[in-house]
């Protein structure tokens, strides 16, 4: 069965929630998520960033989501949750996917660090403020692509929303400012799904 190594909150949701999609069987491991532990011999071995998440499938040891997300698709999918990728809709596919995490988890993942790393006052206004222009950004764009649209795609929910669902749901809390409209009927339309609420149910209860 596939192991999610993951604590809550974290990126492990993203597969959680495919799995959910898809009906398949998960163990999620609960991690401690202290830098002592993240960074201990033994962690490493199975995460050699220190990060969360990592998942465990029989031999293969991952350690970027968006990955897991692709191999789960590509080796139990059966099809499901991506266009076939022979379609024009694979390309921008591809491109919502990597988005997600390479440059609109960034600035957020920089946020949640800098506030971890320089708590209170020793935050600096400047670094975050930078940092939410570059979200900001992200979110523009974001909006203008769902124009018309019920997900990224379209009318079909692939596994790219779920991956932006994520970077959407830790955004919430780093930003000064609301979803612009077309993303928060989105951010409506992906975070009432069954398989979202589950997966958040099951990170909730550790089980
Ligand atoms: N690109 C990686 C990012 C992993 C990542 O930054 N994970 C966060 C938790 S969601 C973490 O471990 N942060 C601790 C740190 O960066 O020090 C992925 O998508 O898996």
């Amino acid at each position: 069965m596939i192991k999610i190594y993951h604590a809550k909150g974290t990126r492990g949701l993203r597969v959680m929630w495919l799995c959910e999609e898809l009906n398949i069987d998960y163990e999620i491991q609960n991690v401690d998520f202290s830098k002592e532990f993240r960074f201990s011999e033994q962690w490493l071995k199975i995460n050699p960033l220190g990060k969360l998440p990592s998942l465990r499938d029989g031999d293969i040891l991952l350690f970027e989501s968006c990955a897991m997300i692709q191999y789960i698709l590509d080796k139990y999918g059966g099809g499901k949750l991506q266009p076939s990728p022979s379609t024009t809709s694979y390309a921008y596919f591809l491109q919502w996917l990597w988005f997600s995490e390479a440059t609109f988890a960034r600035p957020i993942g920089e946020i949640v660090n800098h506030r971890r790393e320089f708590p209170d006052e020793q935050e600096i206004p400047e670094v975050v403020q930078e940092m939410q222009s570059r979200i900001y950004k992200c979110l523009d764009a974001l909006n203008e692509a769902l124009e018309g649209k019920d997900f990224i795609l379209g009318k079909d929910f692939t596994a790219a929303d779920i991956s932006l669902g994520y970077s959407l749901l830790i955004a919430q809390n780093r930003i000064d400012k609301e979803f612009p409209e077309k993303v928060d009927k989105y951010w409506g339309n992906i975070s009432s799904r069954r398989a979202f609420i589950t997966a958040r149910n099951r990170e909730q209860y550790n089980n």
